[in-house]
């Protein structure tokens, strides 16, 4: 949009005497950023109503994103940069000696999500709008949201997470547009008189479910979209009088909490509520927007809506819409049947087992007695049909319901027309091992995507000095089409250019040890190496894999303390799930092994190690920017995707990375001299897994290292950690170290001292470095969502 400093600033002063009637010079941070707020939501409301409208007239086929997270962070800045007028606010602020830089400090985090699932479908959000392609989100407007990480004597703490206490700014609560959602009691069914049943309810419990509105802004381009958040609310005519307070209170805590743990299948209740009431709250709007807007019989929704589930979370659409189809529009099976299966798709996040989605079949049959039944039927009509055809071996295997149980990724892949996996490898493993017997009944239903990143957060508004240096370089184009970035590739050999790269980072690392200083307390050396791991913690990821490595170092220099060692700061930020007790161990382990090192005056400050507290999306944008080497180091076959590597990868970091995920795919796309790769590979994981002959313990009697490494575990040589400590070393040894972290130690001690030996030499460095950025095209969720809107959803770009 267009915007003068003069207009914007009496805008801005404007809201500020309406808001609090206060002048600038009065105003605290607080108030000035929610009249900013409110400025720039009067620029974006009248785009958003003219997209509504334009989507509502066009008819053009709409996605909706259905994800039990969103992870999207704050949103002024992106707010601003979408609308095309950051510089002109920047400055025109400036000039009223306001820094917009201290201003977004302000807004709390919007951090309804845990991680990598969450932040994707908040990256999707972004490049939809970007790419003009009409895509909404519905979700849930969780009151607390992932909790905050305190650490406390090396241990994590949990605090509430109260973000909305001074309201959400950009949102908008549309309750003439709730709907209720309705659980448990009883169901029976009548016959109509026209020959058909229709079911019959008795003490059901009633929730208002209310839409909150959020924009999703479009990059320099006329597109709002909505990201619609629903709250849970006590219907209004009911006398609150005469309720039981249980009631009361679950409804109230419905839309209360995230679940803070996304590495954990945990079966309770609330959590199943929650799944069920942003399903058929989210697809009742859809359908009432259906009768309202489009012109065209129930028959085609399949031509106008698309209805995406991102992990089982949402699996329940398909039962649901099932219900609407039929209860409420009168459609026969068969028909509904044929439309729903058009209408929905899947994508798969995680093979791991343990998180999984299996719901209790009583469970379901009382909370949802009508989706119950649905279900029953479903699996019923599919193994009837498919007996005959793929005999019953297969059709056991994938049945919907069974021991008892609901499976979630079988309602979600037999009720969808496509499956599919977020990176080559994993899509391959869904195929060939995890869900081959849905492949072999389904072939074309499967396919990959391999995940992709914001540009525009990840680099454009986190990174804005080499976002300049890019633009001096090659122009701009860049921020429209990431694959543009391949044009510097032309500068690899100018000696200019490479020591502008290297200023950059230097002027990034200084930005973020000045947050370490401010929040740990530690001085770090901004000429070290800054070695990156930020991810949730789990064992599969191999933080202690990076922990192992670090006490090595650690041991080399006791040994010999003139050792020429290359100075490291290795970074941490990680939370783990409350329940989550190796996990916490993990973190607490971190935190003494950085206070022995931090301070043994051998070391010198050759190593510091920095746990930062409570990672998130907003820490996040200053730890990446600053970032020399990406771990990426777990296990083979077990990150799905992964998406750190990628803004990591963007940001100029070279990736030191195991076959996995798409680890793989960013080692194709920078050439193998430009990453380092260790470990076994998945074929080798699953050899082992076949032979059954792995001996965690056997390695550590026999590698004097590892052995020294482990016994400090156990031996108070790290000190602190009494029942972390021995504990760890069990998991490593005697219950024969699950995800192989004793097996890959040596190649990852290989492949780091090729790390340490190509820093020494800068300029092969900042050419790495270099070929990283070039290469970073492809992980664009740009690129990610066009192939969703094109193979997946068939939704065409707006005013294309
Ligand atoms: C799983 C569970 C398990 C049941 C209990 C609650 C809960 C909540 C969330 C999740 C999601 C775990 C799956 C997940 O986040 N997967 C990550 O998805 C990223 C985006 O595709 C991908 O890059 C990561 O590799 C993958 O771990």
């Amino acid at each position: 949009m267009e915007l003068t400093k003069e207009q914007f600033i009496q805008d801005f002063e404007k809201t500020l005497t309406d808001k609090y009637a206060k002048p600038l010079i009065q105003a605290g941070q607080q108030e000035i950023f929610q009249s900013l707020a409110d400025v720039v939501k009067s620029y974006y409301a009248p785009i958003w109503q003219e997209d509504l409208a334009y989507k509502d007239e066009s008819q053009k086929k709409q996605a909706y994103y259905f994800s039990i997270e969103f992870l999207p962070g704050q949103m002024l800045k992106s707010n601003l940069l979408n609308l095309g007028i950051m510089d002109t606010v920047r400055e025109a602020l400036s000039d009223l000696n306001v820094s917009l830089d201290e201003l977004a400090e302000v807004e709390p985090d919007m951090a309804i999500g845990n991680g990598g699932l969450g932040r994707l479908a908040s990256c999707f959000m972004d490049s939809l709008a970007s790419k003009g392609l009409p895509g909404n989100g519905n979700g849930i407007r969780y009151r607390y949201g992932l909790f905050k990480q305190k650490i406390i004597d090396g241990y994590q703490c949990e605090l509430p997470d109260s973000w909305l206490d001074n309201g959400n700014p950009w949102e908008v609560r549309r309750p003439e547009q709730a709907v209720e959602v309705t659980f448990g009691g009883e169901v029976w069914l009548e016959d109509d008189g026209k020959g058909s049943l229709k079911p019959h309810y008795r003490d059901q419990e009633r929730v208002l479910a209310v839409p909150y509105d959020n924009p999703m802004v479009g990059y320099e381009n006329s597109t709002v979209n909505n990201m619609c958040l629903w709250r849970s609310e006590i219907p209004e005519d009911l006398d609150v009088r005469f309720q039981n307070l249980d009631y009361m209170n679950q409804t109230a805590q419905l839309s209360a909490e995230l679940y803070p743990d996304d590495s954990n299948y945990d079966g309770r209740l609330l959590r199943l509520k929650q799944e069920y009431f942003f399903v058929s709250a989210g697809l009742q709007r859809i359908l009432k927007h259906y009768k309202k807007h489009i012109k065209a019989p129930i028959s085609q929704i399949h031509e106008y809506v698309a209805v995406h589930i991102n992990d089982t979370h949402p699996a329940l659409c398909v039962p649901e819409f099932m219900r609407l189809l039929i209860d409420d529009w009168g459609l026969a099976w068969e028909q509904a049947w044929e439309i729903t299966v058009k209408v929905m798709s899947y994508t798969n996040h995680t093979i791991l087992p343990e998180a999984m989605e299996k719901w209790p079949e009583d469970m379901v049959q009382n909370l949802l007695p009508r989706v119950y039944q649905i279900i029953l039927e479903i699996d019923r009509r599919r193994t009837k049909d498919l007996l005959p055809k793929v005999g019953p071996t297969l059709v056991h295997s994938t049945r919907i319901v069974k021991d008892g149980q609901i499976h979630m990724a079988h309602l979600s892949i037999i009720g969808s027309h496509s499956t599919n996996g977020v990176a080559k490898l994993h899509s391959d493993l869904i195929k060939d091992v995890v869900l081959h017997d849905f492949y072999t009944i389904y072939p074309e239903r499967f396919n990959n995507k391999t995940n992709g990143i914001a540009e525009r957060r990840w680099l454009q508004i986190s990174n804005e000095k080499l976002s300049s240096l890019i633009d001096e370089t090659i122009g701009r184009a860049w921020r429209h089409d990431l694959n543009e970035l391949v044009l510097l590739k032309n500068y690899k050999d100018n000696p200019d250019f490479l020591s502008q790269l290297q200023a950059v980072k230097k002027a990034d690392k200084v930005r973020l040890a000045e947050v370490i200083k401010e929040r740990n307390d530690i001085e770090v050396n901004t000429e070290a190496i800054f070695d990156v791991q930020v991810k949730r913690l789990h064992a599969y990821k191999r933080q202690l894999l990076n922990v192992l490595h670090i006490m090595k170092l650690y041991f080399d220099i006791k040994d010999d303390p003139s050792i020429d060692i290359y100075p490291r700061v290795f970074i941490f930020g990680s939370k783990a799930a409350p329940g989550y007790h190796y996990a916490k161990s993990i973190i607490k382990a971190i935190n003494e092994i950085a206070n022995l090192i931090n301070n043994d005056t051998d070391v010198a400050g050759r190593l510091k190690i920095v746990f930062m507290e409570n990672y998130n999306v907003s820490l996040a944008e200053y730890i990446i920017p600053a970032a020399d080497v990406s771990e990426q180091i777990s296990l083979a076959s077990k990150e799905a995707s992964g998406t750190s590597n990628m803004k990591l990868m963007l940001n100029g970091a070279l990736t030191m990375a195991t076959l996995d995920g798409a680890n793989i795919e960013i080692k194709d796309a920078v050439g193998d001299e430009n990453i380092f790769i260790f470990g076994l590979t998945k074929d080798e994981v699953y050899d082992y897994y076949a032979r059954g002959d792995y001996n965690a313990h056997d390695i550590y009697k026999s590698n004097p290292v590892l052995n020294r490494i482990l016994n400090a575990f156990r031996d108070g040589t790290i000190p602190n950690i009494a029942n972390e400590g021995p504990e760890i070393f069990a998991s490593l040894t005697t219950y024969n170290d699950e995800y192989f972290v004793l097996r890959d130690f040596d190649d990852y001690v290989r492949a780091q001292a090729e790390v340490e030996a190509l820093y020494r030499d800068q300029t092969a460095w900042t050419k790495a470095s270099l070929a990283n950025i070039a290469n970073a095209g492809r992980f664009s969720s740009d690129r990610t969502v066009q192939e969703y809107a094109d193979d997946i959803w068939y939704i065409k770009a707006n005013k294309a």
